[in-house]
């Protein structure tokens, strides 16, 4: 078979799949590292990492070998049976993260959904709350997955509008405010059963809140007796410098929710991880999924934590992002309105100049050899493998900043 340019692929999508996403065109044929390549061959720096799927870098072979060994063996048992990884996968990952329990799934978007039905659970069975009374709080700028309970705590109408009724139970407050915590708890405190938030809110752009703002939340739902939740989806696993954005603050969340990096972006898997007072208030038979602990995820997972580890992942996040923002900063374009972020994930403000915005931007890098979108359109997302070289992460900021020259 002849070999097919990016363009075939491009259509091919266009023709066949549904049109749920508006890609940068570029048609990613292979990935190693902090590297991928298109269908032409042509070299890319990933400053993306799959949403920070990709930590450990594109198919890392210590995570790609424990994928191959595990599915020779066996991939999938359902829980209806016991396997031979699940307990030694559960011990590993509550181990790692210092918790009692773990509820596995796969997706994040799952996760958020069983951190959400623990927390309701835990209102209703141990606060105390009545069953149709459960309150959950939630923050303005969130992003939490895309099902029609979730998308009901958004404010961003691309994620909520015209999909029909949305789920009761939700109230959503400002982010970074935790006047605004306290006000809704001492109105509404007994009824509430947890309150979820990111630790820094990727999607809305890499919003990194006031130092102690999570620290003020914790305190103020331990006063309220309400359950703080933390959706580390995105930040964790040593995306933000620490093994857990959390961390930063040394705050330990009730309930704690992994996905992406998880398995460093080889399959998806995802999990809550809680103590026993909540984790055990679901019974047998009351949730789950198919695919929820099967023994490949297990396998994956805990090759690609050890990963994390070995390699010092969390430390070269913090380093390089120090370098990464220092040097964005002092791009001389007036079309770079503000740098922010941790460790590395970080993202650039950009002010449209002359028609050209944070897309054309984006483009001229796909041209220069660096892969990265927007998001929210004007704010620029850059967020490489943890495995990038110093140089490598130098190398790209260079075409970082000849991208930029072609708009001046
Ligand atoms: C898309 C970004 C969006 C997440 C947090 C849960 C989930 C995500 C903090 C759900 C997923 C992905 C989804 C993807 C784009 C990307 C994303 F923030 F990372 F950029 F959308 F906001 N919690 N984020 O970030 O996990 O079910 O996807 O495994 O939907 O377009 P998932």
């Amino acid at each position: 078979m002849t070999k097919r340019t990016s363009q075939e692929f491009i259509e091919l999508e266009a023709k066949y799949g549904a049109h749920n996403y508006h890609p940068l065109p570029v048609v990613i044929d292979r990935g190693e590292g902090p590297l991928v390549w298109d269908c032409e061959g042509k070299e890319y720096y990933d400053f993306l990492s799959a949403y920070s799927a990709v930590n450990q870098g594109h198919c890392h072979p210590k995570i790609i070998n424990a994928l191959v060994e595990q599915t020779k063996k066996i991939t999938l048992t359902s829980r209806a049976f016991y396997n031979s990884v699940l307990g030694d996968y559960e011990k590993y990952v509550t181990e790692y993260f210092g918790y009692d329990k773990v509820l596995p799934m796969n997706s994040g978007a799952e996760a958020d959904e069983t951190a959400l039905k623990l927390a309701r659970r835990w209102g209703v069975a141990k606060k105390g709350i009545l069953n149709d009374e459960v309150l959950m709080i939630c923050c303005s700028g969130n992003f939490h997955g895309r099902t029609i309970t979730i998308i009901t705590m958004s404010d961003d109408p691309e994620s909520f509008a015209d999909y029909g009724p949305l789920t009761p139970g939700f109230i959503r407050i400002p982010y970074n405010d935790s006047k605004a915590l306290e006000e809704v708890l001492e109105k509404h405190g007994k009824k509430v059963a947890g309150f979820i938030l990111e630790p820094i809110q990727g999607e809305a752009g890499v919003f990194v809140p006031d130092e102690g703002y999570l620290k003020t939340c914790y305190d103020i739902c331990k006063k309220h007796n309400v359950l703080f939740i933390a959706d580390e989806v995105q930040t964790g696993i040593a995306r933000t410098g620490k093994l857990l954005a959390c961390d930063h603050e040394n705050v330990r969340p009730d309930i704690l929710i992994l996905g992406k990096a998880l398995s460093g972006g080889v399959m998806p898997i995802s999990c809550c991880l809680a103590d026993d007072d909540i984790m055990l208030t679901i019974k047998p038979g009351e949730h789950g999924s198919t695919f929820g602990g099967n023994p490949l995820a297990g396998m994956v997972a805990i090759a690609a934590l050890e990963v994390v580890k070995e390699e010092k992942l969390a430390e070269k996040a913090e380093y390089l992002g120090n370098i990464f923002r220092e040097e964005i900063r002092n791009i001389k374009t007036d079309m770079i309105e503000l740098v922010r972020g941790k460790g590395l994930l970080n993202a650039v403000v950009i002010r449209n100049k002359n028609g050209k915005t944070a897309w054309d931007v984006c483009v001229e890098m796909k041209e220069n050899g660096v892969l990265a979108k927007p998001t929210h359109g004007n704010i620029i997302r850059f967020a490489p493998p943890l495995v990038i070289s110093e140089t490598q992460l130098r190398d790209a900021i260079e075409k970082i900043k000849i991208s930029f020259k072609k708009f001046e």
